[in-house]
């Protein structure tokens, strides 16, 4: 008798828990799925650096070899007259703010400035 009902509670525990383990990994995929989206958006990103102290055609080289060592760095556009540099990188390597500080560093204080997009340059920039 003990043993039919710990199977009977046993059924109905599996009947309970059956469902649920099915909807669980559903729920858990489905709330990833944009997760992963914007992990891959995230991973890079282009920013765009108003460059001062820029004064002869040199100088752009300078602030393009200082933005190279920052790890994370894939691609790097310098212009002197705009004093803009443009600056692709590896959100998990680096951010902004490294940026910045690399171009400080070699004696040209940058800072991003907003884009289409907004986002992080609109708000440091305030
Ligand atoms: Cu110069």
């Amino acid at each position: 008798m003990p043993r039919t009902i710990a199977l009977s509670l046993f059924a109905l525990l599996i009947s309970l828990v059956g469902p649920l383990s099915l909807v669980g990994p559903l729920g858990a995929l489905g709330s990833l799925a944009p997760f992963a989206a914007s992990r891959a958006l995230a991973g890079e990103k282009t920013v765009k650096l108003a460059v001062s102290g820029m004064t002869c055609a040199s100088c752009p080289y300078m602030v393009k070899s200082a933005l190279k060592k920052v790890e994370g760095v894939r691609e790097i556009d310098v212009s002197l007259e705009k004093k803009l540099a443009v600056v692709t990188f590896d959100d998990a390597k680096t951010d902004v703010a490294a940026l910045t500080e690399a171009t400080l560093a070699a004696g040209f204080p940058s800072e991003p400035i907003a884009d289409e997009q907004g986002g992080q340059g609109t708000a440091a920039t305030q």
